[in-house]
């Protein structure tokens, strides 16, 4: 397991060198997010980020994401141009010898909250998510009310996206993945990067838009759509663990002795309702996701990739990104460290192979 720590860029609050003094961090999740989705990423433009990120004594260990436009998720005819671009920012990461792409296949909205900053007892406070809340939010408008994405959309841009997707059901949506796959992932394996998608968050349909990623039989489906080590998941703990049906360790079980966790995302959730929930710190104790099942599942069937503490709350007053702040990251980060150290402890000593370690 190597852990790592997202980075949003030179405009990010927390910067490199806070990220190269958290224990045992030395890999970074990064990407060029101001390029034009579908576009190919420029060679020169990653190597320059590969390089400030190599000289802060670090490395670029994964790109979050490259973002899949639109048209490939609706299967529109410009998709053949818009994949053969993806490709080749696939094979600039190549070039550079950047390991993992995690991307999603989540229709318009990426990850969505109901509550960016919700108040906890001690005094921080979380993303939440609440099913009926986010019914109340009125879209008519575009994006303006909706946490996080206030200046994605405007009113008919959002709605013509809208409509297209009512021809786009769960197979169909399917069938789309299955397309851009066979075309990037023989790509991929070529140049040594290995694809991890990430599931859908929260694990349900919103908005009526399909979600298809959302429990194991989806995530198993994925990895049978292209038999190959550079088409596998991120296994988000966070976003699986919305649904209280996902049992995450038995998942992470299967998906990891087929090989294909390509990269972890472990971050803590409380389940205060149906299809309601908000963010918690990531020990095991503090909320619904068995970050220790987890741990001992990823041991057992040898996982070695990347692995990064997701989304903390705001602590100790710290202003900043909502969910990617520094502090409690950080803390999240050691103490996944902590549980995986004590896994190999435990794991030796019962071998008999000694337990100094
Ligand atoms: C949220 C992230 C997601 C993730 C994308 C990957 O915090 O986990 O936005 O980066 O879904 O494409």
């Amino acid at each position: 397991m190597q852990m790592t720590f997202r980075w949003y860029g030179i405009d990010d609050p927390v910067s490199l060198r806070n990220i190269g003094q958290i224990p045992g961090v030395r890999g970074v999740v990064s990407a060029l997010y101001d390029v034009p989705v579908g576009e190919a990423w420029p060679l020169d433009r990653l190597t320059r980020l590969a390089e400030r990120i190599d000289d802060a004594g670090l490395r670029f260990t994964v790109v979050e994401s490259i973002p899949v436009h639109e048209d490939i998720k609706l299967g529109r005819p410009t998709r053949d141009r818009l994949a053969d671009q993806y490709a080749e920012s696939i094979r600039a990461m190549g070039t550079l010898g950047i390991p993992v792409l995690c991307y999603n296949f989540m229709p318009i909205f990426d990850w969505t909250r109901t509550d960016l900053a919700m108040p906890l007892p001690d005094g921080s406070t979380a993303l939440a998510y609440d099913d009926a809340a986010l019914a109340r939010i009125d879209l008519s408008r575009g994006t303006g009310d909706l946490p996080g994405w206030a200046a994605a959309y405007d009113g008919p841009t959002l709605a013509a996206l809208l409509a297209a997707y009512r021809d786009v059901d769960d197979e169909r949506l399917w069938e789309n993945l299955a397309w851009l796959l066979e075309r990037v992932v023989p790509v991929a394996e070529s140049v040594n990067v290995k694809m991890a998608i990430h599931p859908d968050d929260p694990p349900w349909s919103i908005f009526g838009l399909p979600r298809i990623v959302t429990d194991g039989p989806a995530l198993e489906r994925l990895v049978k759509l292209v038999d190959s080590p550079s088409n596998g998941v991120t296994f988000c703990t966070g976003s699986l663990g919305a649904d209280p049906a996902n049992d995450l360790p038995a998942m992470v079980r299967r998906l990891g002795e087929m090989q294909r966790i390509n990269f972890m995302h472990c971050r803590n959730v409380k389940i205060t309702g149906p299809r309601r929930f908000h963010e918690s710190p990531h020990p095991t104790a503090l909320g619904d996701v068995d970050m220790a099942g987890v741990m001992r599942a990823l041991h057992d069937t040898g996982f070695t990739g990347p692995m990064r503490p997701d989304h903390g709350r705001m602590i100790w007053g710290e202003r900043g990104r909502p969910g990617y702040g520094l502090h409690d990251r950080a803390l999240g980060a050691t103490y996944l460290q902590g549980l995986w150290e004590g896994i190999a402890v435990a794991r030796n000593q019962g071998s008999g192979v000694g337990g100094q370690g």
